[in-house]
């Protein structure tokens, strides 16, 4: 045992949080020793401080008048043949910077996947509409390809938590790390906090012998990555800048050479940060915006975005805050080193996030599953950089190429819509090679499609590929 009871109790009774211990006479075997070690592993003082610091924070406080929207870099034609020459020209300055060896792949799967109910990690869930390639694989071979393409290694971080990191390293092991050298994967652990009661500040316990413990969130990813010797990793590899995306989205583009490019080279970009946002469906959509305020760039939470502001248009009928996040970023190493320095103005803020936590009533001792947001969860949010670079730059890619994210099991963003517009994209790339493909009456693809990332990072590598004159309603297809 780390420390002895009686120590433990004080701790305890110094911040009020005796009530962990409410349960330790029935708790038989190990089961004790296995809370006490918990415990002592918790720095109650930094959890004062951290909630104190989170206090004003729970609302973002946007002010109408303060938030401008953020301009962007509109994406080039899908048909490479009517670039300009600028664009051009960042897509070969990016692919230098990728040839080079400078670029890293980094997924956040450190997230809990509650809302799609899978049991395993995210990253391990089936995502592709034929043969239920699993999301990490599919980044896994993307990367493989882009090695192959650039002859270069690119390393492959992935913030895993403590309470997925086991799993997903047996994942990479039992599927033979898709490929890769196994040695430029690295599974990078967030750190853990104690959920918290909102009412009472108390920490709840998941069950009589556990504390509730949550992922601190993907800005955790600063710290994850310094402490655990990955920035270091990096720079002894060379590696300049990271491309950061999440585990939820099968479409995302991990390597995108125009964006290095610009994120590089533009002159209004700081290269320390910048975003790859897109068109949003509709006011309600539940992405962060990119905006302007005070003069840096900013994202502002859906939830934080005031309604009227959302549904503002202009002339054309664009909505005027349009620009939404899909959460892929370019992050420079030695912006990462500043930020985990935490000095001054690179201190990333805290923030609460008020969330349903099922816990033990500690009075009556009978289990909890509350239906609305009951307790707080401490939080970093990776874009709480973005007004920390000196210049951030955004680019705005095609939502049909890069996005469809599996977050709910059923409903918006669950595995059926992902697996239709994964099929779109897949079936507009091989219309554009001049395969004949079936649309329902609304003009989605109706048959699936999958596209291997070994067979094709983009629609003008189908160039060399044998395809088939037409594909049948209702057809699934692998290539
Ligand atoms: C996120 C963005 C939203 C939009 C959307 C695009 C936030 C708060 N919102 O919404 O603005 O860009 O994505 O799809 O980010 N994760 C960790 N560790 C954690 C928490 C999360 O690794 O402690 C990962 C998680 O595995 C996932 C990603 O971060 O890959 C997104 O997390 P989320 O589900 O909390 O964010 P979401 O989808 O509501």
């Amino acid at each position: 045992m780390p420390e002895s009871l009686s120590s433990i109790r004080a701790t305890l009774d110094a911040h009020d949080q005796g009530h962990l211990l409410a349960f330790l006479d029935e708790l038989t075997g190990p089961g004790a020793e296995r809370l006490l070690t918990q415990i002592a592993g918790i720095d109650f003082g930094e959890l004062a401080r951290l909630m104190a610091r989170a206090g004003g924070r729970e609302v973002a406080p946007v002010r109408s008048g303060e938030l401008e929207p953020a301009p962007f870099y509109p994406r080039p034609t899908d048909d490479a043949r009517g670039w300009s020459d600028e664009d051009r020209h960042y897509r070969s300055v990016g692919e230098e910077v990728i040839r080079a060896g400078r670029v890293a792949a980094f997924a956040v799967a450190g997230g809990q996947a509650t809302r799609l109910g899978w049991s395993g990690p995210k990253g391990t869930f089936p995502a592709t509409a034929v043969s239920g390639r699993p999301l990490l694989g599919i980044f896994a071979e993307q990367v493989l390809a882009n090695q192959d393409r650039y002859r270069v290694t690119i390393p492959f971080y992935i913030m895993t938590s403590p309470l997925n990191d086991e799993a997903t390293r047996a994942f990479f092991h039992d599927n033979n790390y898709f490929g890769l050298n196994r040695r430029n994967i690295l599974m990078i652990p967030q750190r853990l906090l104690p959920s918290i009661d909102a009412e009472t500040s108390k920490i709840l316990l998941a069950d009589k012998g556990t504390v509730a413990m949550h992922p601190d969130g993907h800005g955790g990813a600063v710290n994850a990555l310094a402490a655990s010797g990955a920035l270091d990793d990096m720079a002894a590899r060379g590696i300049d800048h990271i491309s950061y995306f999440q585990v939820d989205n099968p479409l995302v583009n991990v390597i995108d050479p125009l964006f290095v490019g610009l994120h590089t080279a533009a002159p209004d970009s700081s290269s320390q940060m910048s975003s790859k946002v897109v068109p949003k469906t509709d006011p309600d959509e539940r992405v962060g915006v990119l905006c302007r305020r005070g003069g840096r760039t900013v994202i502002i939470e859906y939830s934080d975005l005031p309604p009227e502001l959302a549904a503002e248009r202009d002339e054309t009928g664009t909505l005027r805050f349009d620009a939404g996040s899909i959460a892929v970023h370019l992050i420079s190493v030695s912006f990462l080193k500043k930020l985990a320095g935490g000095e001054g103005p690179f201190t990333l803020p805290v923030n609460r996030a008020r969330k349903a936590v099922p816990h033990v009533d500690t009075r009556t001792g009978r289990r909890v599953v509350p239906q609305t947001p009951n307790a707080i969860k401490l939080e970093w949010f990776i874009f709480d950089a973005l007004p920390l670079a000196d210049a951030a730059l955004v680019y705005q890619t095609s939502r049909l190429e890069e996005f469809a994210p599996i977050k709910n099991a059923s409903g918006a963003d669950s595995p059926a819509t992902s697996h239709q517009l994964q099929s779109d994209r897949n079936g507009r790339w091989l219309e554009t090679h001049g395969v004949a493909i079936p649309r329902d009456h609304e003009g989605h693809v109706a048959a699936k499609i999958e596209i291997s990332p070994l067979t094709a990072l983009s629609c003008d590598d189908l160039a060399g590929v044998q395809l088939p004159a037409a594909i049948e309603a209702g057809e699934e297809v692998v290539l």
